[in-house]
């Protein structure tokens, strides 16, 4: 049961961060709508939230995940991957020190991003991708096994389709029955990496929604994937639906809104 969330609120210029896509410019407004809708969700799902003012210095610090991994455990501050995002670890590090005083931190030369690491029970996955580097995933790889976890890395620097792990895989597990569910976008589903888990494939239509979050008795998915939601609720799943075709332009996901714990 997660009872936390850290959020930090999008900047006036969340549109000057950094993204791959051709969306389109977000627009504030509806950047600000989705974002409130967002920490309602977290909310009803019995969530506390600490809510950390916009950083203007950091366009794209909304996507928090990216800053640490934290787990039952402890938290791991990061080393984001990319240049103009480094700053914002020493932003979020005394607001993460408040629950977890002894957060270890990722080291030079290692880089890592939260959104390709996942958590899968007592097994993470451990991204490698053009933000998270081999020594960033050993240094992690070290401390989790330190509080009892395994893991194992998967090597996504060769998909042009997502930016993190996380992009493509969400551990939505346990369901109804016991379940151990991956949620898969149909690209990376047959890769030995996640056999033995019982997957959910995300059409390749549908890639986007492949990012949701299993949150207490809730799973947050994107607006506009009828195929997923469907699935989700017919494996008898409570799936709480919300836009976010705002973040999706600056190449963010539900899970990089928020940290949880
Ligand atoms: C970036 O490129 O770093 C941001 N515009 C998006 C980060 C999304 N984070 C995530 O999926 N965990």
């Amino acid at each position: 049961m997660f009872t936390q969330a850290i959020v930090r609120v999008p900047g006036s210029n969340f549109a000057d961060g950094l993204t791959s896509v051709e969306l389109g410019v977000p627009e504030h407004e509806l950047v600000m709508q989705q974002w409130n809708e967002y920490c309602g969700a977290l909310l009803l799902c019995g969530l506390s939230i600490t809510r950390l003012e916009a950083d203007l210095a950091y366009p794209d610090s909304t996507f928090v995940e990216d800053t640490a991994v934290i787990t039952p455990h402890g938290a791991m501050l990061t080393r984001p991957g990319a240049a103009s995002r480094l700053g914002e670890v020493v932003a979020i590090a005394r607001t993460v020190r408040n629950s977890y005083p002894e957060a270890a931190e990722i080291a030079v030369p290692g880089t890592l991003d939260g959104g390709d690491i996942c958590e899968a029970g007592s097994h993470f996955f451990l991204g490698l991708s053009d933000r998270t580097n081999e020594e960033g995933a050993r240094q992690l790889a070290e401390h989790l096994a330190k509080e009892g976890y395994t893991s194992s890395l998967v090597d996504v620097r060769g998909m042009t389709s997502i930016l993190h792990l996380k992009s493509g895989i969400s551990y939505i597990g346990p369901g109804p029955a016991g379940e151990n569910t991956l949620v898969v976008m149909e690209e990376m589903a047959d890769w030995p990496e996640f056999a033995g888990f019982d997957l959910l494939r995300v059409s390749a239509e549908e890639s986007y929604a492949a990012n949701c979050v299993r949150v207490n008795e809730r799973v947050l998915v994107a607006a506009g994937y009828p195929l997923m939601t469907e699935e989700l609720r017919r494996r008898g799943y409570d799936p709480q639906v919300l836009e976010m075709s705002e973040f999706r332009k600056m190449d963010g996901g539900l899970s990089c809104l928020s940290l949880r714990f």
